[in-house]
């Protein structure tokens, strides 16, 4: 394909036409060039949408540069739930009218209503800004496609589909959120080169490196939630925070799924209980669990969710409403192995990372990070969709979307409790 926005997005692991919504044949031709430059300035609104980076929910992540004779002449990026909107704020950091023939580039379509804080397609037009470059189309009905047609309309020249499945990966979560109209439940788990997650013995820190483990807080930084099981709460006794030298400790919501409430022991309760972020963490349990335990969580401060269940293990679909209820936008599930399997039997598993590191157990006993499928023939495997690798250090990182086949089979002895 010879040049043209589409020919940077076919590139991309996400097609341009599914997230531009245009088709191919009515988006602009440029030159090689113009469009090398685009990209540069996108990648730049990209990196400013990143200042943002967990601070936005349920908001988007946005960026936006404002580009006048081939210099950035001002900047600008959204930076939380209900603030201004990156067009917005580059156009007043810019704090004067805009050249005749400036550019502005935004990593989202800019909205065409009036959300709490007015279209920035109002801003554009008013300001005179002459061309727009954008990234991904905005998932939101009321602004998908339309932004486009409104600007063209007023006479604006509009690129799209530039830098798209970066621009589009920024938002994972709000997309998710805005099309699903739910959280996007993510799992993660990091593994040996044969796909063990620990040893015959249960061990498992240390298969990844520093870098890949770093990376990991970066998206516990993002996710509004993180979830583990009882197993993992009783065996690592884990913080589940965000530590980050140079910033403030940060405490997502912190989900302990414990159908039983058997993490709730006489003896010293686990952390995550008794921190000073203990109200952060809230307990997903059945009926089985015990009201004196649920009372001895409540006395510590923890919230408590308890789902009607005839079994001890907690209805994942429930649990998913509950979480659009309350506006969490997404959870990121850091095992064990037996909470991140239940989710996937019951379809539950939305994105997965997977850090795989190069190092070898060779061990058919060694621990397996999924389990209780039953699965005879590869077309009834899971599988990603819209697949990133990343490099940290010597391990790497594949994470996608999670696309489920038609038919998948649940092993009998897939059943077993909530916890692990
Ligand atoms: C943009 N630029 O920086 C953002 C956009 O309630 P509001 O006013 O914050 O509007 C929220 C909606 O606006 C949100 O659902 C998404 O469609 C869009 N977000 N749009 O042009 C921005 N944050
Ligand atoms: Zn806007």
């Amino acid at each position: 394909m010879a040049g043209g926005a589409e020919g940077n997005a076919q590139r991309s692991t996400f097609s341009a036409e599914r997230l531009s919504g245009e088709p191919l044949a009515a988006r602009s031709r440029l030159p090689e060039d113009k469009r090398l430059l685009d990209e540069r300035f996108m990648r730049r609104a990209v990196e400013l949408a990143r200042s943002a980076w967990g601070m936005t929910h349920p908001n988007p992540m946005v960026g936006a540069v404002i580009v006048e004779d081939g210099e950035i002449v001002a900047e600008g990026f959204h930076a939380m739930d209900g603030g201004p909107h990156a067009e917005r704020v580059a156009l007043a950091a810019l704090g004067r009218k805009p050249k005749p023939r400036a550019t502005l580039y935004v990593t989202l379509e800019p909205c065409s209503t009036p959300g709490r804080t007015g279209a920035c397609c109002d801003a554009i037009k008013e300001a005179g800004i002459s061309r727009v470059v954008v990234g991904a189309t905005d998932p939101f009905e009321e602004h998908a496609g339309n932004g486009f047609a409104v600007l063209r309309e007023a006479g604006v020249e509009v690129v799209s589909g530039v830098l798209a499945g970066d621009c589009a990966d920024l938002n994972l979560i709000f997309n998710h959120w805005i099309t699903k109209r739910g959280p996007l439940i993510a799992a993660k788990s990091a593994v040996t080169l044969d796909g063990k997650i620990a040893t015959r013995t249960g061990e498992s820190k240390w298969i990844t490196g520093e870098l890949a483990r770093a990376d990991v807080m970066r998206w516990r930084r993002l996710f509004p939630a993180i979830a583990v099981g009882a197993g993992t709460v009783m065996k690592d006794n884990p913080k589940l925070t965000v530590r980050v030298e140079g910033a403030e400790e940060w405490c997502p919501w912190r989900f302990v799924f414990d159908g039983l409430l058997r993490s709730v022991v006489d003896r010293a309760l686990p952390q995550v209980f008794t921190d000073e972020f203990r109200e952060r963490t809230i307990v997903v349990t059945t009926p089985h669990g015990g009201l004196g335990y649920v009372r001895k969580l409540r006395d510590q401060g923890v919230q408590v969710w308890t789902f009607p269940s005839a079994t001890q293990r907690v209805p994942l679909g429930d649990f998913r409403k509950k979480c659009a209820e309350e506006k969490i936008t997404g959870v990121y599930l850091e095992g064990g192995a037996q909470l991140v399997s239940e989710f996937l039997q019951e379809r539950q598993v939305d994105y997965y990372f997977m850090y795989r590191a190069p190092v070898l157990l060779g061990d058919e006993r060694a621990k397996a990070g999924f389990s209780g499928l039953r699965t005879e023939k590869i077309e009834q495997a899971v599988r990603l969709a819209d697949v990133r690798h990343e490099v940290f250090g010597d391990d790497q990182l594949m994470r996608g979307r999670v696309v489920y086949p038609q038919k998948m089979q649940v092993d009998e002895n897939g059943g077993r409790g909530a916890g692990g």
